[in-house]
């Protein structure tokens, strides 16, 4: 089997994605995720330069020595968008790999080991009782587990409160500035949790997104001050960029940590794993290398009782969920999957086998990881630049949005 051509189609059904397309000699051609919020073009332009001329005429089911040719071959390593690269290949090349042998991706990878893959959705508001009635109905809707976010008093934006509900923060041609004062956020943000145990009890998975915004020691203090909510996690409580910083966090409390996201490589998360200093690693396919890669980071977290939480916001196509979904179905070390719902335009351009049912969702049976895209509808939807918000202390300084 031989590539024969590729295709990276840049589209914006309710919001941008980059997707790429690997097309063999045999007609079965595969599809991964190449999207990184606010940074397409980079990624768009790093594929059509550089790494789609070097994929012509290889063989397809070479996954890891592809793989391997995109990361040692690129000589300045890791990063952003050259690991979202790699990624999008990789996903496209175990999606060929799993047609050809006319099987779902999960059994390549060895099969399922579990039912279903229990999800967390996005409840948030404006204020505490507007979160609290989007957790109402998404407990209606069956989910086991629920972030709550919601507004500060006092501060005009926060981070995962959007307009009516739907949260998509890229949603300007150049950056929009915010303002955070931390204080204001540590004095609230406990009442939100008591709320919602005290509406809807122990059961419910509660998470929380702290997204980067605290110090190590703010972030003890909180995560001390809401043991009694039992959180599932708190998310991203400070930047990772230290990892020894998380000892800080870890002395003062046993509330779970979950952080990873933004990581591109096994080597941002190698000692925050190795020394137990998080509980989940949210890395995900899109922007950690690909399915080959996440597995190395998954098997390496499971020496050290950490459990996966794959990041799954809007901003990764559903060619990305689908892609997880297989991933989470097979892992052993699963803990739980992000799901924020797509736009009904996100979906008609990216069909899907993948299908949610009481909190859990299944990949599907179809061949291949199951998610495709109608390049005649994608084209219908342009691109438009849009960038995330960056974010300012009230005292002007700026700070992690
Ligand atoms: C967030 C993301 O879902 C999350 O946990 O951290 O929504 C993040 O803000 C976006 O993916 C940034 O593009
Ligand atoms: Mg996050």
């Amino acid at each position: 089997m031989k590539i024969i051509d590729t295709k990276v189609i840049v589209c914006s059904p309710g919001r941008n994605f980059v997707t790429l397309k690997i097309i063999t000699d045999e007609g079965i051609y595969g599809v991964g995720d190449a999207t990184l919020n606010g940074r397409e073009k980079a990624v768009v332009s790093f594929l059509e330069d550089y790494v789609c001329p070097s994929l012509i005429g290889r063989d397809p089911q070479r996954i890891e020595d592809i793989w391997q040719f995109f990361y040692r071959g690129v000589y300045w390593r890791r990063g952003a968008v050259n690991m979202t690269a790699i990624a999008a290949v990789d996903t496209a090349l175990w999606d060929i790999k799993a047609k050809a042998a006319n099987m779902p991706l999960y059994q390549l990878l060895g099969g399922r080991s579990r039912d279903g893959v229990m999800v967390y959705a996005h409840a948030n508001g404006k204020d505490i009782g507007d979160t609290l009635e989007r957790v109402a109905e998404l407990v209606d809707e069956g989910y086991k587990a629920i972030r709550v976010q919601c507004g500060v008093p006092g501060l005009d934006k926060v981070y995962g409160v959007g307009k009516g509900g739907h949260y998509e923060p890229a949603d300007a041609d150049l950056p929009a500035e915010h303002v955070w004062a931390t204080e204001k956020y540590l004095n609230h943000v406990p009442k939100l949790f008591a709320a919602v145990r005290d509406q809807f009890g122990d059961d419910l998975h509660i998470l929380h997104d702290i997204h980067h915004r605290l110090t190590p020691i703010e972030a003890a203090r909180l995560g001390k001050e809401v043991e009694p909510f039992k959180l599932f996690w708190l998310e991203d409580p400070v930047p990772a960029e230290n990892q020894e910083g998380f000892r800080l966090i870890r002395q003062h409390t046993t509330t779970p940590i979950a952080v990873g996201e933004v990581f591109s490589s096994i080597h941002d998360c190698r000692e925050l794993i190795q020394n137990q200093l998080i509980d989940y690693i949210r890395s995900t396919v899109v922007h950690a290398g690909g399915i080959t890669h996440l597995r190395r980071i998954a098997d390496l977290a499971s020496l050290y009782h950490v459990r996966t939480g794959c990041h799954g916001a809007t901003d990764l196509s559903p060619v990305c969920m689908g892609a997880a979904l297989h991933f989470d179905y097979w892992v052993p070390n699963f803990g739980i999957q992000e799901h924020m719902a797509h736009s009904e335009q996100t979906d008609e351009v990216f069909p899907h086998a993948y299908r949610f049912e009481q909190g859990y969702f299944t990949p599907g049976e179809v061949p291949g990881h199951g998610v495709d895209i109608d390049e005649k509808l994608a084209a219908k939807f342009p691109y438009q630049r849009k960038c995330l918000p960056v974010n300012r202390l009230e005292d002007g300084t700026l700070w992690n949005w």
